[in-house]
């Protein structure tokens, strides 16, 4: 584990992020970058008009689509690399899960916007974004492939519903828009090789700009239910197992969708 494990899980339960900086090395970042810059190629060919018009990531990164059998087993091993996975049994001590990866980027529309929101707000209603604030736990951890400006976060609303400001801009309600600024905003500038943790539901927004192009590792707490979420063509395949030196965190999705499997017969 690391040093300063409990401090971190600290940290995270108060403010809903910890950043690490200087976290990974830079052999570690430059291997890294270069499959992912292999899969970030192929995927703009193939997504060319969203990617023009409106993109601003890309997920599945470890899925078959782009990516073959030796670049997806070296991400699967950074995913559940020894360093990462010090940090996400912090937080999410019980039984962690994989859930996907993303990769945000610069959009090519210079008149888009970075927009505060909480991930949970496109999947629920309002009374249930307030449930699943208390309830659920998906935690994202963000690896900048290159130095970029970062993320916005609002500390502490990982477990506190918005106040007024907060609400009517992320919900974009009495003539404020979701591009706006917070006076709770807190700016986290990234430098590659630092880790970001964050909880997925906390207002927040990525910052555009620079040379952008974050890995982001998705992982959730089993106590939610968001084993339909996961992908299973991004999950390692059988015979890529006894090539990941410690496959829990994909082992763990697996069972909770074979269970769901015998549950739903
Ligand atoms: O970096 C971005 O553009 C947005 C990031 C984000 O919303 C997320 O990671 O959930």
């Amino acid at each position: 584990m690391i040093d300063n494990s409990s401090q971190l899980k600290s940290n995270y339960d108060q403010q809903g992020y910890i950043v690490i900086r200087d976290y990974f090395t830079e052999t570690e970042i430059s291997s890294l970058r270069k499959v992912v810059l292999k899969f970030h190629e192929l995927w703009k060919k193939d997504n060319e008009k969203f990617y023009k018009e409106e993109a601003f990531n890309s997920s599945l990164i470890t899925g078959s689509e782009f990516l073959a059998f030796d670049d997806r087993v070296k991400l699967f091993n950074f995913i559940s690399s020894k360093k990462i996975m010090d940090v996400v049994e912090s937080v999410i001590p019980t039984k962690p899960s994989f859930m996907n990866t993303q990769l945000f980027f610069n959009p090519v529309n210079p008149q888009q916007k970075d927009f505060w929101h909480r991930d949970c707000q496109y999947d629920h209603e309002v009374e249930e974004q307030k449930i699943a604030i208390q309830e659920t736990q998906v935690v994202h951890l963000r690896v900048p492939l290159f130095d970029e400006l970062g993320m916005e976060l609002v500390p502490g609303t990982h477990k506190r519903w918005d106040n007024e400001e907060e609400y009517n801009v992320r919900q974009e309600e009495k003539g404020r828009v979701s591009s706006e600024n917070l006076s709770t905003g807190k700016e986290i500038k990234l430098a590659a090789g630092d880790l970001l943790v964050f909880s997925a539901d906390m207002i927040h927004r990525g910052l555009y700009g620079m040379d952008r192009l974050a890995l982001d590792i998705l992982v959730f707490d089993p106590a939610g239910d968001f084993t339909d979420y996961v992908d299973d063509d991004c999950l390692p395949e059988l015979s890529m197992m006894d090539k990941i030196d410690d496959p829990r965190l994909f082992m763990n999705i697996l069972d909770l969708k074979s269970i769901k499997a015998v549950e739903q017969g």
